[in-house]
């Protein structure tokens, strides 16, 4: 098998062309997106990736999760796919790349292919996963998650979304529940283009990250059930007032982000108060805390921490407490094999480049069980992401997707 000659390049203008189309479906307010997955902006970008791939040559197979896999038969039948792809679906006020980079950074890799005519022994798939985000239906990367293994199908279709929605039922309704039990497809390898979401690739003007591991992930959910009473007649020492024990958990939250770090991240993206009215003691609160650490055991201290303290804080103010664990994953460790062909990609290219923990978390993370995986990462501006805001350049996304190409052509190998 010879090596892809390393001055095949891929076509950053097509590219970066499609990046821009896709993100014309879903429009946010401030020009970025609002696809949120299972919607019908979510179906609209699913059904124009697959025109794109129909037009390469490219069939599609639709898993019961959803997840998508376009493929490209290789010279040899008998060997398993190597798979790239990432996520189409987007965060509420996401940015135009997260994910939908690593999916069409693909498939320009395959449009590469056919114009150069170019064989390979193994068959290769693009992939998008399934609601990797975990926005409107929790935990993120839930489909990937099944996909490997780590979660119920059931389980993951009874996911409700805050209208009551099940995800089984949003899927079916937007006609991607396919006929493929899930899990089903196996893989030789499989490699996702993302963007880094932090600063350090930008502030360090380094092109590519080779991601050797990602970071781990607890999502815990904290009920609080407290009195609803009168805001203005009630007195203060008769309040059971559900909305304080929530801002004294948010401070915790931040205490023991602190107190681990410089790695220990923690923040409350989602709240729900209840009732939520001007002047009504809030007699209930729901939210989730968002911790993150690339060592387990300083994961496992946040997580006890947190639990000890909620605990505390809410038998001072006489509050009911649940607490419920609803996402998470342990620190992963890529495939050396597969970090080494990104890092030579990178180095035969002339891209500076440097080894990186993933601070966010991939469908990369759950498919790394069940398969050899890497990630290649390309910078952001300031680092910024989940934001509308989120911006990179067109010389960024082509460098990640020339290293794509050309770690995933030597996995897949040149048949001449
Ligand atoms: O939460 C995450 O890290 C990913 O963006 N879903
Ligand atoms: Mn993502
Ligand atoms: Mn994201």
């Amino acid at each position: 098998m010879t090596e892809p000659a390393s001055n095949i390049r891929i076509n950053g203008q097509r590219l970066w062309d499609s990046l821009m189309d896709m993100a014309k479906i879903g429009p946010g307010v401030r020009g970025g997106n609002n696809r949120q997955t299972l919607t019908d902006s979510d179906k609209q970008g699913r059904d124009l990736f697959t025109k794109w791939c129909e037009h390469q040559g490219l069939t599609m197979g639709v898993d019961s999760m959803g997840n998508m896999f376009a493929r490209r038969d290789g010279t040899d039948p008998d060997a398993l796919p190597v798979m790239l792809g990432s996520h189409l679906d987007t965060q509420p006020t996401g940015g135009k790349y997260d994910g939908v980079l690593g999916v069409l950074g693909a498939l320009e890799v395959i449009r590469t292919l056919n114009d150069l005519g170019i064989k390979t022994k193994h068959p290769i798939e693009i992939v998008n996963w399934t609601n990797e985000e975990g926005t409107r239906f929790a935990p993120a990367m839930v489909a990937s998650g099944v996909f490997a293994g780590i979660h119920a199908q059931d389980w993951a279709y009874d996911r409700t979304d805050a209208d009551g929605l099940r995800l089984g039922d949003e899927l079916e309704r937007i006609g991607y529940k396919g006929d493929e039990p899930v899990g089903k497809r196996k893989m030789h390898a499989f490699f996702e283009l993302h963007i880094e979401q932090g600063p350090i690739l930008e502030d360090e003007n380094i092109d590519i990250g080779v991601v050797t591991h990602g970071q781990g992930l607890k999502w815990i959910q904290i009920t609080l059930t407290g009195k609803e009473s009168h805001t203005g007649s009630t007195p203060m020492p008769k309040r059971i007032n559900a909305g304080l024990g929530m801002a004294r958990v948010t401070e915790l939250v931040n205490e023991i982000a602190l107190a681990h770090g410089p790695n220990g991240v923690g923040a409350i993206g989602h709240l729900e108060l209840y009732p939520n009215s001007r002047n009504i003691i809030p007699g209930r609160t729901v939210f989730t805390v968002d911790f993150r650490h690339p060592d387990k055991a300083s994961l496992e201290q946040m997580d006890a921490k947190l639990r000890a303290g909620a605990e505390k804080i809410a038998a001072e103010i006489g509050l009911g407490i649940e607490i419920e664990q609803t996402g998470g994953f342990d620190p992963v460790t890529f495939d050396e094999g597969c970090v080494t062909a990104v890092r030579n990609a990178a180095e035969s290219l002339g891209y500076t480049h440097r080894n990186i923990v993933s601070g966010a978390g991939h469908d990369a993370c759950w498919i790394n069980r069940v398969a050899p995986t890497s990630m290649i990462m390309c910078p952001c501006v300031d680092g910024l992401s989940h934001n509308e805001d989120e911006e990179i350049s067109k010389e960024w996304a082509t460098a990640g997707a020339d290293v794509l190409f050309h770690a995933v052509v030597e996995a897949a190998q040149i048949v001449e």
